[in-house]
């Protein structure tokens, strides 16, 4: 917190000198660092200096989940610095919400100069009071790369509640509809102030086995991932559906697995027929492109158009979360792209590499008053900024084909390491460098990415049994070789 405060401080401190020195001051400072050439373990990790503070956090806070304390000062690019020094390859960064590695020179001078500044330190409650240039941020910054045919947008704060507020939506035309245009009864209005129907309906969202979206109440009676995000919290009895299970290699298993589809979506098409009998009643349903915290488990486009189609034919929203998957890391900016769609779902939900949270919608989906989809923030000026820069990055820098480029080397090399190791190593899997391998067991994976720890490569597990690659977009083809070289020398010593 002191650290933070002084560095507000003292960017401060340089806004009073002339933005010309200023600019270079940090440009001086972003040359300081460079990315190191390869990993360099000086210690075990958590190490002693990590071990100390998280017993002192500890004192505060019950935060377990924590792997180390970095070093955000020496970390850059595609490493990533921990306390005690040891320098890692990041194949996880931060949960998959670095877009473009750790101290981007262009992230570093965003806010160079006096009114970017100003923008992050006068934050506005932007559903009320917002900035001149909010229009403009808005439409040049977000609306560059909205899904075609969403032409409306808001900002979150994180990708739970872009979910929750996207729920919403759903439940608002599906009421629209049912009032036929009518405004609001005294009996709705008086009964929703106390969680009673008629105001408050008996409605859901249809979900899958599975699927992570969110941990706020109505996201999370949608995430299916982990027992332990869920258990002692009350939440609505929402219907669950089956994402397809594949087999692997999809090659080999084209029937089965064309099979499986078929499964799904006529489950997916009861469930959503007898919810209009049984209730509560579906209203939309929500997917990821990919399962991501679920094991990364992929869908066929066929399993995407069919959930698409049959939306369409319940008249229901088809609501795409991209939380995960958009911002580039699948080598499109959405992942739902490569699906082949007929048009774009109705909603994309997004945040972690956007570095805002938000949704893009279509229009037919505007609710009719103010201040139903409404908090104090709604979202952040600042982190615009930001994101300006990421995609000025993204596009100056070819990113989106680069990662194309190292994903292919990813799979390359994750497909004959798996024909090499078929007792350790199956169902590689992955888009772009979004990439997953499953183990023979959960307490394989585990040792293996201890092991990889150990030979300073982080990444991450995902599901029972899989490794999951969540890398910058600024991991090049050098970066693959170097983890995949890492993990052959940790199979081979087995
Ligand atoms: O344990 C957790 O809370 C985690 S670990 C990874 C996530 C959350 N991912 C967040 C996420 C996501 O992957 C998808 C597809 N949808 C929604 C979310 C929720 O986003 P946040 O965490 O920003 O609320």
């Amino acid at each position: 917190m002191l650290g933070t405060t002084k560095k507000v401080w003292s960017k401060l401190r340089l806004h009073r000198i002339p933005s010309y020195q200023a600019r270079n001051v940090s440009q001086a400072a972003s040359q300081l660092v460079k990315e190191p050439e390869e990993p360099k373990m000086l210690t075990e990790v958590p190490g002693p200096k990590s071990k100390e503070l998280h017993s002192q956090l500890s004192k505060m806070q019950m935060m377990d989940s924590v792997h180390f304390f970095a070093d955000y000062d020496k970390s850059f690019g595609n490493y990533l610095v921990d306390v005690d020094g040891n320098v890692m390859l990041d194949l996880f960064t931060q949960i998959s919400s670095i877009p473009i590695g750790y101290n981007h020179p262009s992230l570093l001078s965003a806010f160079d100069s006096d009114s970017a500044m100003r923008a992050l330190v006068n934050r506005p409650a932007l559903g009320v009071y917002p900035g001149a240039d909010w229009v403009q941020q808005l439409s040049q910054v977000l609306l560059s790369v909205a899904p075609k045919g969403l032409d409306q947008i808001t900002t979150m704060m994180c990708g739970s509640c872009s979910n929750e507020n996207a729920f919403k939506l759903m439940h608002f035309k599906h009421m629209e509809k049912e009032r036929g245009g009518r405004a609001f009864t005294q009996e709705e209005i008086d009964s929703c102030m106390i969680n009673q129907s008629p105001g408050t309906p008996n409605l859901s969202v249809l979900s899958f086995h599975g699927g992570f979206h969110g941990r706020t109440a109505a996201s999370l009676a949608c995430t299916h991932s982990k027992y332990i995000h869920k258990i002692d919290v009350p939440l609505q009895p929402w219907q669950v559906s089956d994402f397809p299970r594949y087999k692997y290699p999809l090659n080999e298993f084209t029937r089965e697995n064309a099979a499986e589809d078929e499964r799904c979506l006529a489950m997916a098409e009861d469930v959503i027929v007898k919810s209009r009998s049984e209730g509560p009643v579906i209203t939309g349903v929500i997917v990821e492109p990919i399962q991501a915290e679920g094991g990364d488990h992929h869908g066929s486009n066929r399993w995407f158009q069919g959930l698409q189609d049959i939306c369409a034919k319940h008249d229901i929203v088809y609501l795409i979360d991209e939380v995960q998957t958009g911002g580039g890391p699948t080598g499109k900016m959405w992942c739902h792209e490569w699906f082949d769609l007929k048009e774009s779902p109705d909603i994309v939900t997004f945040s972690k590499k956007m570095l805002t949270g938000g949704l893009f919608h279509k229009s037919s989906l505007r609710p009719k008053q103010a201040y139903r989809i409404f908090n104090t923030w709604v979202g952040d000026p600042g982190k615009l900024i930001l994101l300006d820069a990421v995609l000025k990055t993204i596009k100056a820098e070819n990113l989106l084909s680069e990662t194309m480029r190292a994903g292919d080397k990813l799979m390359v090399g994750l497909n004959s390491l798996q024909d090499k190791y078929p007792g350790y190593l199956n169902s590689v899997r992955g888009r772009g460098t979004f990439c997953a391998v499953n183990c023979d067991t959960g307490a394989r994976r585990d040792w293996i990415i201890g092991k990889l720890r150990e030979h300073g490569v982080h990444t991450g597990g995902c599901g029972e049994s899989a490794i999951r690659l969540r890398p910058a977009l600024v991991f090049k083809e050098h970066h693959a070789d170097l983890f995949l070289e890492k993990l052959e020398t940790i199979l081979r010593s087995i």
